[in-house]
């Protein structure tokens, strides 16, 4: 379900047949690329950059700052990648966006392709989503017919093909760099930073790598203006979002609204807590960023606000646990997926993110001491900082802000020898 408070990208989620080009034009689909065209691409990149429009992929990077990045021209091809391999947990915008409304995430990648002069753009799609390849596969395919893609774009000059691409199920691949080797062919691992793919990306040539959420801004900043997207958010984090709400809470699913806006507000359009229970711990940005609790209810959902207090707006994937769900268990869970989907180049991660599994799997089960407190914590002070990429550091957040705020739920476990909580009790499924 989708309450949307904006709306903008989710304003044709309900609409009959919402994912075909009939539908999206019948909602002015395609007005702004009209636009585009007739603009020159060099105010395009301000106008994005006048917006604050910050990438929607977790880090929150300037879209239109990161543009600009591109070096001139060199006669060689320079590519827009859409990074849609969402795998982070909790998080699950992209996919209904592009379930619903495929066209408006290829409205802003002809947009924003024309505006960086790429004439070949690709669409990462994570591997087990065979469905959203095929629903973006006959998007393109609807594009071509009516002209948008291919050479000579509505009559333009301008030419540009689009390539969807299936990876094979790596969370690391949603890492750019990851992504870009696994685009080439190659086992998906993070490369180096700098040189940034804005300067040596795609085959080593200047890549312009953005969330699928971010591409699909685009084409309402051309119609509607920097200004009117300014107006919403706050000062630093302009524009709306997707806000996915998932776990305990009554209605779970996609809510859009303007950055800032609180889970205590988001609540309340969500039903509130599933059977009226209390809130116990709940991630602002997926299981990459630091635990917040009902403490939090209002804090602004924008990048500063979340930042601080002690955490990160990431994705803004709001998984809630209510009072009947154990926190080390939620823990563990998410630090075996880090250790499943640690790539094994760098050894803080590969061999930290294995010992924190096994670390806690004896916690959960009652059969740990102690020392295993502190030895968690300085597994994970020898992984935040000293890894290779972020997958590292985001595998420590749950952990070390689960035993500053929990601790005497930790211990719990070790003195009674067993976890005090009933599985069945927090199941989502009844
Ligand atoms: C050119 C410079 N470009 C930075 C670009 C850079 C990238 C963007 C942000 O991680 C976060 C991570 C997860 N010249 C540049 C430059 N750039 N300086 O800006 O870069 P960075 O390194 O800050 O972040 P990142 O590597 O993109 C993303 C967090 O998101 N996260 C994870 C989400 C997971 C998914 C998923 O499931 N697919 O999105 C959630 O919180 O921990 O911190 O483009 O090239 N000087
Ligand atoms: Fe691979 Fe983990 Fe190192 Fe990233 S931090 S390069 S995922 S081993």
């Amino acid at each position: 379900m989708t309450t949307t408070l904006t709306p903008v990208l989710s304003r044709t989620w309900g609409a009959e047949r919402s994912w075909t080009l009939d539908t999206y034009r019948q909602h002015g689909g395609y007005d702004a690329l009209r636009t585009a065209l007739a603009t020159d691409p060099a105010d395009l990149v301000s106008m994005v950059k006048d917006s604050g429009l910050r990438g929607r992929g977790g880090a929150g990077f300037p879209t239109g700052l990161k543009w600009s990045f591109l070096p001139q021209p060199d006669g060689g091809p320079r590519y827009l990648v859409v990074n849609a391999d969402e795998s982070e947990p909790g998080t699950c915008k992209d996919t209904p966006l592009m379930m619903a409304s495929p066209h408006l995430l290829l409205e802003g990648v002809i947009i924003t392709s024309f505006a960086i002069g790429c004439h070949h753009a690709f669409i990462y799609l994570r591997g087990e989503e065979l469905h959203v390849y095929r629903r973006l596969l006959r998007a393109v395919e609807e594009a071509h017919e009516a002209g948008y893609l291919g050479k000579d774009v509505l009559g333009s000059g301008y030419d540009l093909e689009v390539t969807v691409h299936a990876g094979a199920g790596a969370y690391i691949c949603g890492e750019e760099t990851a992504l870009l080797d696994s685009l080439e062919g190659r086992r998906g691992q993070p490369r180096l930073k700098p040189p940034f793919p804005a300067v040596a990306g795609l085959y080593a040539r200047p890549t312009v790598v953005n969330n699928v959420e971010s591409i699909a801004s685009v084409p309402s900043i051309v119609a509607d203006g920097a200004d009117w997207f300014k107006a919403m958010g706050t000062e630093k984090s302009a524009g709306y979002g997707l806000f996915s709400l998932s776990g305990h809470v009554a209605r779970p699913g996609q809510y859009e609204a303007p950055l800032g806006i609180t889970l205590r507000e988001l609540l309340e359009m969500a039903g509130g807590m599933r059977n009226g229970r209390r809130l116990k711990f709940w991630t602002p940005g997926g299981s990459s960023t630091p635990l917040f609790t009902d403490a939090h209810l209002d804090v602004p959902l924008d990048y500063e606000s979340v930042g601080a207090a002690g955490s990160m707006l990431g994705t803004r994937a709001l998984q809630l646990f209510d009072e009947t769900t154990c926190v080390v268990r939620a823990i563990a869970r998410w630090a075996e997926f880090y250790a499943h989907e640690s790539c094994g180049k760098c050894t803080p991660c590969r061999e930290g993110t294995y010992w924190l599994k096994q670390v806690l799997a004896r916690l959960e089960h009652g059969h740990g001491t102690r020392e295993d407190l502190d030895t968690l914590l300085d597994v994970c002070d020898n992984i935040l900082g000293r890894s290779f990429c972020a997958l590292g550091d985001a595998a420590t957040s749950t952990i070390t802000s689960g035993i500053q705020l929990f601790r005497d739920e930790f211990e719990a476990h070790i003195d009674g020898g067993a976890c005090p909580f009933d599985p069945a009790a927090s199941a989502l499924f009844e």
